[in-house]
């Protein structure tokens, strides 16, 4: 440990610091310990008047946390830990309040905190490289590094209600509670609104109250706690290896060492998922009820949608009166989406016959009058009313407090005019030396609070303490990196459902504010290892100056992968395993059955039939996939991938079954030879062979006779592709439309693709040369039914060409889709960004691919002339399967 230098005083009477902290919460005292021991001086600023952060406001009756406490803790001293025992399983507030008092005193931190004390202004200097800080009270600060430490829930919403100052009663904020209490006996109160706070609170007051009209604009979902001592499982688990669960923690999705699901809800009964269900209802744990019930719960409309169905059916059987229960079911969002609550007798409040429900849906709030509320239906006297509406959250503490001045005078205000736009959301392009410790664009909110702390703080005073040694006095986010980050932001975004709800997560609950989803969703182990990587690659995408012209900048964006790619090639690279094209033609077989074993299983589709069709050198295997609608329906001749060496008809399940649902069509999928057994031109006449017969069986099928459509992935692009020409030369059968995605179109590889892609992305250049070369000879290559960018192109039915940005065969696609459009052939293109060659087939895996599916359905439905769906978008498909019977007569 080495001392702290002192914070100075200058003789103009300004504070001079290293570093200054806004805030003295959970995070706040733990950088102040951090920075002490680091030897730079720091001073804590902070409007309330003692330690606590959130914990110090919000004092209504019933708050407590809702993440267990022993996992929301501060696990950075091993001693403290030890010193320390919780007495509940969710803590009070005024037991967490203790603690934080607890730790304050341990690491003698108050000395170093200015309390009831606002920053009233920030302004960066560009020539003394610091930011100058006035405040309300006392002397202003000039300090090097400014941290917000600010709370993502700290700055309470307005009322937004006409006539709260008329109102003669008392009026209560649950988020600035006051610090004696609140007696409620024997009165008429009213509470308004219905998230964690209002839940928390609703059953202590109605115990206190002479009655209590509570006023819901949406309904929550809510889980009992359960609560009581530390549960006896996870104690021992603490015990048993502390270091090992901390550790687990901080690697896990949010911060509570919890497993990753592998089951899919299709792939459980009716009696499973009710089962894992009343496990985790009698669990009393939201990380496990949002995480443990199936691998899609969280990810897809379809699976929430069984959780919710039995969440309500919960609120149905406890609350009595059938209508009050009706208005207290949430229908508008997905489980998950909005933060879902914990309570302790929440829904059994409402059987008190002094509490009554306000539905504001149907009776919204017209006024505030000297004795109560007056709603479109009725007049509700009280004498006080609890404003339990939330917060400005995750931006409205850090923009609202003052203003924040950063390079050539633009405010933070102005730079986030379009929603918060940050670096890793720690950092702000143009604002030098500016930090934010669980700001927006970091997991935060969506994750174990005190894991992610401790993270951003130990990230943070880690960078400070590595620039002081390397002489550097500045760090700022280029744009590129903040841009880059901005857009990974986004790509997780599309991996949950949290863009399915008007939340404080969007910014919704604020009239005005700009909208989006303002955590980070990729996870808080993804983030770790990502705030790891722009350390190691020599602080990407951050500028750092020092003294007589020393600079570093290493631009670039930490992550150009789709979050799940980028999870998926770690997991690769973690198994190490050789280059498949080691393994020989058998080995790599076995390699790829075992592969596809472990992959989640594809969706129920209406119908799978195996069978065998001709091909032109004996039977070949295919199996078809129908759809659960009535036909008959188009067909769909699908060849799938491996490079003319591995795979069969079943290889690409997942896939096929996808594509029958989403495009209404039967599918059936060809088991064509391989080399090295059968090489050129085996795989493409098999396939033209299979294409004939399936157009000419198309009834006996089951499927709508007529002209057929190909599709293809891989090398399946590429015969498919091949089929498309074989069938205009040699007299049909007539096909309608092609799908090729990612396929193989030429014996070239010299495009860009193939060196920029040649390894790291699973395809690498040498698999395909060890690929090409059991196919085909060097000089049957040129040939078009191997490379069909060389071959006419007029003349062939419309396509729709799928390329994926890391793919060794990227360019050759796009050169294909160009081609056939110069040759006049109606073509779309979907290039995939941050996508790899296996993303689209990797359907339930790379979840940020389904979009890119839903349009190639679209592309089919429309080659085959079936209407356009209206894209099935996943709010739409929200609000179809989810309407409930009142929002559908809306
Ligand atoms: P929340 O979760 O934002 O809840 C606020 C509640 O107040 C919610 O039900 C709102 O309805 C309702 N509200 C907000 N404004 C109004 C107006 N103008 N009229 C009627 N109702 C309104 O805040 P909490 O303090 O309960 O919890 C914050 C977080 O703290 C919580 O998620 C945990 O992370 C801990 P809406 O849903 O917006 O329709």
């Amino acid at each position: 440990m080495s001392a702290a230098s002192a914070s100075e005083t200058t003789k103009s009477g300004v504070q001079r610091v290293d570093v200054a902290v806004v805030g003295a919460g959970f995070a706040g005292l733990y950088l102040l310990h951090r920075l002490r021991n680091a030897g730079l001086s720091a001073v804590a600023l902070d409007a309330a008047n003692d330690v606590g952060g959130t914990w110090y406001w919000n004092r209504y009756p019933g708050a407590r946390c809702d993440i267990q406490t022993t996992d929301y803790s501060y696990t950075f001293d091993p001693e403290l830990e030890k010193a320390w025992a919780w007495s509940e399983k969710y803590a009070t507030q005024p037991e967490i309040l203790r603690y934080l008092d607890f730790v304050a005193d341990r690491y003698d931190l108050r000395r170093d905190i200015r309390f009831g004390t606002k920053v009233t202004n920030a302004t960066w200097d560009e020539a003394a490289e610091h930011w100058l800080l006035t405040t309300d009270n006392g002397a202003p600060v000039s300090c090097r590094h400014y941290i917000m430490a600010t709370g993502c829930l700290s700055s309470p919403k307005p009322p937004e209600i006409d006539g709260v100052k008329d109102f003669k009663g008392k009026v209560y904020f649950t988020g600035r509670w006051p610090h004696e209490g609140v007696d409620f006996t024997g009165k008429p109160v009213a509470v308004i609104g219905t998230g964690s706070s209002g839940i928390q609170s609703i059953p202590l007051i109605a115990e206190q109250a002479a009655h209590l009209t509570v006023f819901q604009r949406t309904p929550n979902f809510a889980l009992p706690a359960h609560n009581g001592p530390t549960p006896k499982d996870k104690a021992a688990l603490l015990q048993g290896d502390r270091s090992g669960y901390r550790e687990q923690a901080r690697w896990s999705m949010a911060g509570v060492p919890l497993p990753q699901n592998t089951a899919y809800s299709w792939q459980l009964s009716d009696a499973e998922r009710r089962a894992r269900f009343e496990d985790a209802w009698a669990t009393g744990d939201l990380v496990h009820m949002l995480t443990q019930l199936w691998a899609d719960q969280g990810v897809d409309v379809d699976g929430n949608a069984l959780l919710c169905e039995l969440f309500r059916e919960k609120i149905r059987g406890a609350v009595k009166d059938p209508e009050t229960a009706a208005t207290l079911t949430p229908h508008d969002h997905p489980f998950g989406s909005k933060r879902p609550c914990l309570d302790t007798n929440y829904y059994a409040t409402f059987n008190r016959p002094n509490v009554t429900l306000v539905n504001l849906r149907q009776e919204p709030i017209t006024s505030i009058t000297a004795t109560g509320i007056k709603t479109g239906k009725r007049t509700v006297d009280v004498d006080a009313i609890v404003f339990a509406t939330g917060f400005d959250a995750m931006t409205g503490a850090i923009l609202a407090v003052h203003p924040i001045v950063g390079r050539d005078g633009k405010t933070l205000a102005e730079a986030w005019a379009n929603g918060p736009q940050t670096y890793l959301g720690l950092t702000v392009s143009g604002f030098p030396n500016l930090f934010m410790i669980t700001g927006p664009g970091s997991p935060s909110v969506l994750s174990n609070m005190a894991v992610s702390i401790e993270q951003h703080v130990d990230w943070v005073v880690d960078r400070l303490i590595a620039m002081r040694d390397a002489g550097f006095s500045t760090i700022d986010a280029t744009g590129a990196a903040q841009a880059g980050w901005v857009r990974h932001m986004a790509d997780c975004a599309t991996l949950t459902l949290h863009r399915l709800a008007n939340t404080w997560y969007t910014g919704a609950n604020v009239p005005g504010k700009v909208q989006g989803v303002m955590p980070y969703t990729g996870g808080v182990g993804p983030y770790r290892s990502i705030c790891n990587d722009v350390v190691s690659r020599g602080m990407l995408g951050f500028r750092l100056t020092g003294p007589n012209g020393a600079a570093q900048c290493n631009d670039g964006e930490v992550v150009r992968l789709q979050p799940d790619v980028r999870l998926v090639l770690g997991m690769l690279a973690e198994m190490n395993l050789p280059p498949i094209e080691s393994l020989g033609a058998h080995g790599a077989r076995d390699f790829v059955n075992e592969f596809n074993e472990g992959r989640p299983a594809g969706r129920p589709v209406g119908d799978v039939v195996d069978g065998t069709l001709p091909g032109t050198d004996g039977p070949l295997p295919y199996r078809l996939y129908r759809p659960a609608t009535p036909g008959p329906h188009p067909i769909v001749v699908y060849f799938h991938g491996g490079g003319w060496v591995l795979g069969d008809e079943q290889s690409d399940d997942p896939f096929c079954r996808d594509i029958c649902r989403r495009s209404g069509m039967i599918v059936v999928s060809v088991g064509y030879r391989h080399a090295p057994e059968h090489r050129f031109p085996a795989a493409a006449e098999d396939a033209y062979a299979a294409a004939r017969w399936i157009a000419a069986h198309a009834a006996e099928l089951g499927g709508r006779p007529g002209p057929v459509l190909v599709a293809g992935w891989s090398a399946g692009g590429n015969i498919a592709a091949v089929t498309c020409q074989l069938a205009r030369d040699r007299g049909g059968p007539q096909i309608d439309g092609q799908l090729l995605v990612c396929p193989v179109t030429d014996c070239t590889f010299d495009r860009p693709s193939y060196n920029d892609n040649a390894t790291g992305f699973f395809l690498t250049r040498s698999l395909m040369f060890w690929f090409w070369d059991l196919y085909c000879s060097p000089a049957d290559r040129v040939d078009p039914r191997v490379s069909p960018l060389r071959g006419k192109l007029e003349g062939l039915p419309p396509a729709y060409v799928v390329t994926c940005e890391f793919d060794p065969l990227r360019d050759e696609g796009i050169a294909y889709a160009d081609a056939l459009a110069a040759a006049g052939v109606p073509v779309q293109q979907l290039q995939a960004h941050g996508h790899f060659h296996s993303s689209f087939t990797m359907v339930d895996v790379v979840i940020t691919s389904a979009s890119g599916r839903a349009k190639m359905a679209e592309a089919l439905r429309g080659f085959a002339g079936l209407p356009r769906q209206a894209e099935r978008s996943d709010v739409e498909a929200w609000r179809r399967q989810d309407a409930s019977p009142q929002q559908a007569a809306e």
